[in-house]
């Protein structure tokens, strides 16, 4: 490639947009020589332009600033006539385009109608700043497929959300919307055979067309394996779907196998359903993207060495079939090795399922913070890279506005920058305060998946000094800095609660905010703790102390009355520093308080002191709620694998009275494995007769224990799903 020492010169040193310009996905190559004053006329010359640019360049240009002076701005694609020095310039991927601004002239060249749509997207952009770039973009994305799927257990998106969703879509030039919510009727058994209710037929509609004016694909998934028949008739039902669906505008399909077991999981069957699928619509139809399919194997964790699950669906399905893959776990971020590995196997480039930021298995925390973790060189190993989200869709956009750039600019990504920017654009006011949130609500806490993220990250290290210095009874030296931040997460929850910037994401996260500004006075109390026994002020001391007592208090009712899912009901927040800066400052206090002044206030304010008592791994993370009298083993959403001699159940605080169990798993067949056992020391069981009706089980205690567990007393492995087991206590 021959390239100009000037032209080096300016790529290298002219990255950057003005101040106010940020243009996302950052694009390829920009070649910017230097700044005018942004024009303010037009004179518009439109070419090879579709319907959706047409919309989108009217929602700019208008009658006022439009007219036969001012700066031309021509648009079209490689098919029109241009001058061969910039139809040269026009990359060769798919979705690129080419801009180019000098003497008074603009031109955006797509090539293709993606491409242009997408050359007037950033051009819309840089027009927003009041400095405007001379020179040339060019620009494409390295991922060919980008976007969401919506594929989450829990509430699925609402009408609304999802209109908002594909217009941010557009904006962020993401190209893929997979719709497959877990808890929609006709998207998964026993109703994926039949066709929308009518209204929601016309909701969809109204989805489809908005996507199409976006340039998004809508793809449309069914999750027929639950109860699918390998006949005829359930391949010509879905078949009839798929043209109902047609009828709605939808031209890109998935079929999803996962988080199925029995029948349904045949690779054999899979393939050649997908294949039929293949060969009887999408070839006839002619418009109709690549079928992508979802294995039931979709991690390397859950495939089977010997089964040869994936193989065969690699050597059997069509090549034109797009296999998805979360990579190593069900919850993991992706590099070269998880691309190699499973490329390999199917023959074809994975289609990436990446699980974050979903918050479906920990729905009491909201995942806030940067999209990181995905190498950076695997874009030439994926066919696609799709986010699952939180059932928070506004929420979601600061993860998902990540994923726009990482998946369109790999190398240049810049997690932490990208999401500074996100915050701006989900709160153009309030980012500020919204960056003070999010920066402490990131990580998921402990959790099945073994899936965590950094949170708190600037503050960390004054919250380790801050410990260090206080129980090495040193003076604390960054006492006013800790300070600060106590101060200002009350600060910008109040911000935050009163802003008027996005009344949709606020609906959101109201209870973590209202949680938030409790857990930043409580940090204040807790710093006023200290200053009082430095100053041997015992009234304040215990003021203080019981301040911080209440504050908790509120904090644990918010947690009990709001989000009250029965996965993970409640709101945390702050869980990874802040909160437990605050715990370990206030038992420190309160015990070195006692002993200096001979006093006996309370340290722990345990207010679930029950707990998990299992032997299964898989289990270890799994949360014990109390509610009102009610002791509660939260189920995970997996099937649970019981080995022999294997439990789960409860190790309560005490020996006391437990009034009666009750639990559900499925299928009921397993019950005839299991016995129920209570104890009072852990070392003697007695096993307790129970009652099984209508699939749920009960049974009466009627002495006091400590310990209660469900056991498989069979030699085998037992495959159990726990819709939930609960003790009464008295
Ligand atoms: F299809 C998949 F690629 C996938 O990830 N499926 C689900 C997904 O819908 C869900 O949102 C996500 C996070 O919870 O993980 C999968 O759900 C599971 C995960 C399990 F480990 C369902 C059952 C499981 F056992």
């Amino acid at each position: 490639m021959k390239i100009s020492l000037t032209r080096l010169f300016l790529m290298m040193t002219c990255f950057g947009f003005a101040q106010n310009t940020t243009i996302n996905p950052t694009p390829q190559q920009t070649v910017i020589s230097n700044y005018i004053d942004t024009p303010t006329h037009f004179k518009l010359k439109l070419k090879n332009v579709d319907q959706a640019t047409q919309n989108l360049l009217s929602e700019f240009f208008n009658e006022d600033n439009t007219s036969n002076k001012g700066f031309t701005v021509t648009v079209g694609d490689i098919n029109d006539r241009f001058h061969r020095k910039f139809l040269k310039k026009v990359p060769q991927h798919p979705e690129g385009y080419f801009i180019n601004s000098s003497n008074k002239k603009i031109t955006v060249i797509g090539r293709d109608a993606r491409g242009t749509y997408y050359g007037v997207r950033t051009l819309i952009a840089l027009l927003a700043s009041d400095e405007f770039p001379q020179g040339e973009i060019i620009d494409f994305p390295d991922v060919t497929a980008r976007g969401v799927v919506e594929g989450f257990y829990g509430t699925p998106w609402s009408f609304e959300h999802r209109m908002r969703q594909i217009d941010f879509y557009g904006q962020n030039k993401l190209n893929t919307y997979i719709y497959g919510p877990k808890d929609d009727p006709y998207h998964s058994s026993p109703n994926w055979r039949k066709p929308y209710p009518e209204d929601e037929a016309v909701q969809l509609k109204k989805l489809i067309d908005r996507a199409a004016s976006n340039h998004v694909d809508f793809v449309w998934a069914v999750h027929p394996g639950k109860d699918i028949q390998w006949n005829d008739e359930d391949r010509n039902a879905l078949l009839h779907k798929f043209e109902l669906m047609y009828d709605l505008g939808i031209r890109s399909y998935a079929v999803f196998f996962d988080d199925i077991s029995g029948e349904g999981t045949n690779p054999t069957q899979q393939a050649g359903l997908l294949n039929f699928l293949h060969n009887k619509f999408v070839t006839v139809k002619k418009d109709v993207k690549p079928l992508i399919m979802c294995p039931t194997e979709y991690n390397k964790g859950w495939s089977k060495p010997d089964g040869g699950y994936l193989e065969t669906l690699g050597k059997e399905l069509d090549p034109s079939i797009r296999m998805m893959w979360t990579g190593n776990t069900v919850v993991s971020d992706i590099d070269q090795e998880t691309m190699d590995w499973i490329n390999a196997k199917i023959q074809r480039k994975a289609f990436i399922w990446w699980n974050f930021p979903v918050s479906d298995y920990v729905r009491n925390h909201l995942l806030l913070g940067p999209a990181y973790g995905n190498g950076k060189d695997i874009a030439d190993d994926v066919s696609g890279f799709v986010a699952n989200p939180m059932e928070h869709a506004e929420a979601s956009k600061i993860a998902i506005y990540g994923v726009a750039d990482y998946t369109w600019n790999m190398s240049a990504y810049q997690p932490e920058k990208n999401w500074l920017s996100a915050l701006k654009v989900v709160m153009p006011e309030s980012y500020k305060a919204l960056e003070i949130f999010a920066s402490h609500n990131s990580d998921l806490g402990p959790n099945g998946h073994k899936y965590r993220r950094s949170e708190s990250v600037s503050f960390a290290p004054q919250a380790d000094a801050f410990l260090r210095d206080l129980e090495a009874n040193q003076q604390i030296d960054n006492f006013e800095t800790v300070q600060k931040e106590f101060q200002a997460m009350v600060e910008a929850s109040y911000i935050l609660l009163n802003s008027k910037d996005n009344p949709v994401l606020l609906d959101e996260i109201r209870p973590w905010l209202k949680q938030f500004q409790l857990l930043g006075q409580s940090g204040l109390a807790m710093l006023n703790m200290y200053t009082a026994l430095q100053e041997k002020q015992t009234d304040d001391f215990e003021r203080s102390y019981q301040a911080l007592k209440a504050i908790k208090a509120k904090m644990y009712a918010i947690d009990r009355t709001e989000n009250q899912n029965p996965y993970q009901p409640g709101v945390k927040t702050g869980t990874l520093v802040v909160s437990p800066l605050i715990d370990k400052g206030f038992a420190y206090l309160t015990n070195a308080y006692n002993q200096t002044f001979d006093k006996h206030l309370e340290v722990e304010a345990n207010y679930n002191p029950h707990q998990l008592l299992t032997n299964i791994a898989q289990l270890q993370n799994q949360q014990v709620t109390l509610q009102e009298r009610t002791l509660a083993l939260n189920p995970p959403l997996e099937v649970i694998r019981l080995e022999p001699q294997s439990y789960f159940g409860f190790e309560l605080q005490d020996v006391t009275q437990a009034k009666t169990i009750a639990y559900k798993l499925s299928p009921a067949a397993v019950y005839e494995h299991l016995v129920l056992e209570v104890s009072s020391d852990g070392a003697e069981w007695t096993s307790i007769k129970t009652e099984a009706k209508e699939d749920t089980v009960n049974a009466s205690v009627n002495s006091e224990v400590k310990f209660i567990r469900l056991m498989n007393i069979s030699t085998e492995i037992e495959e159990a799903k726990l819709e939930h087991f609960t003790v009464m206590l008295k």
